[in-house]
């Protein structure tokens, strides 16, 4: 990654002593996603503060210093490399970075790449593997409205409404709460709005035979899935748009 030498041979302090000011664009950037990969909060948002103040502009520090970052700690997850907890902590780490950058962003009217809403079905509390998604998410550009927990159909549909959105996430965790997807979706059908929306599913029981029962247009096995099939539908349904 970076011409400067590994962490890993620097003791504590040295780490500690990193002036990042002193760094030069590159190495800066190739620093943070080091520490993005480590989850270093402090260090991210002080790197994205140096950037902004170099003259660079909110959507290139976005996308070259946290999203390719996140990238790599996506792929070393899906490829088990990574576990839960670096994970939730590296995208700890990106949303101090995100903070920063989401006010300038909004004020550029930089364009995300597209609208998720996601939630945690109705009768399920497990959240974690859904904020992980959801961050996931956001690092690979998209804009989410979390619905959080226990969410219903009422409460999907004017999400999904009120956002425009063009994705719709579901999670669930137990046996008895997944088949509730089925129930969102068929409101979706029945309200002769199921094809306004890419339908994602995910949680630790479904599989793509669930998926596939249920009329959703995809299973997410985990977040850095759920983030490459976010945006690979996303594209397709853009160019078909396109196309006519
Ligand atoms: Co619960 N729990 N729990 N629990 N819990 C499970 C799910 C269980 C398998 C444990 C077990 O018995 N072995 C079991 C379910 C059994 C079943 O249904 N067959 C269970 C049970 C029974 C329960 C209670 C009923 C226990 C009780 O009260 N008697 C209760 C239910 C409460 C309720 O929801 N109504 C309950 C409660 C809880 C806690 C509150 C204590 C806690 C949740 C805390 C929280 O989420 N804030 C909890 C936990 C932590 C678990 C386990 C141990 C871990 C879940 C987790 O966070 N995994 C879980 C056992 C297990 O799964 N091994 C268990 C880590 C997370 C990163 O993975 O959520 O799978 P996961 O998410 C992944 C993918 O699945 C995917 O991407 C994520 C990231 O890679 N993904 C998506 C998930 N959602 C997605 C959405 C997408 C795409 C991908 O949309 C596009």
């Amino acid at each position: 990654m970076s011409d400067l030498p590994a962490e890993g041979n620097l003791s504590d302090e040295e780490v500690d002593d990193l002036d990042l000011s002193t760094l030069t664009d590159d190495e800066l950037v190739a620093q943070m996603h080091d520490d993005l990969y480590d989850g270093m909060k402090n260090e991210i948002a002080e790197g994205t503060q140096i950037l902004l103040n170099r003259g660079w502009t909110a959507e290139t520090t976005l996308n070259k210093a946290l999203v390719e970052g996140m990238r790599v700690v996506g792929d070393d997850f899906r490829d088990g490399i990574l576990f839960v907890p670096e994970v939730l902590l590296a995208a700890n780490a990106m949303k101090a970075g995100m903070e920063i950058l989401r006010p300038l962003l909004a004020e550029t009217g930089v364009e995300a790449i597209g609208k998720v809403v996601i939630g945690t079905v109705k009768g399920d509390i497990h959240d974690i593997g859904k904020n992980l998604v959801a961050m996931m998410l956001e690092g690979a550009g998209f804009e989410v409205v979390d619905l959080g927990i226990n969410t219903d159909v009422d409460n999907f549909i004017e999400a999904l409404t009120e956002s425009d959105a063009d994705i719709l996430g579901m999670s669930a965790l137990l046996t008895t709460t997944m088949p509730y997807m089925k129930v969102v979706i068929d409101t979706l059908v029945e309200l002769g709005r199921r094809d306004d929306y890419i339908v994602l599913v995910g949680g630790a029981p479904l599989n793509q035979e669930f998926s596939d029962a249920v009329g959703a247009d995809a299973y997410c096995s985990d977040a850095a899935v759920a983030a490459e099939v976010a945006k690979e539908l996303v594209t397709a349904r853009r160019s078909s748009l396109a196309g006519g």
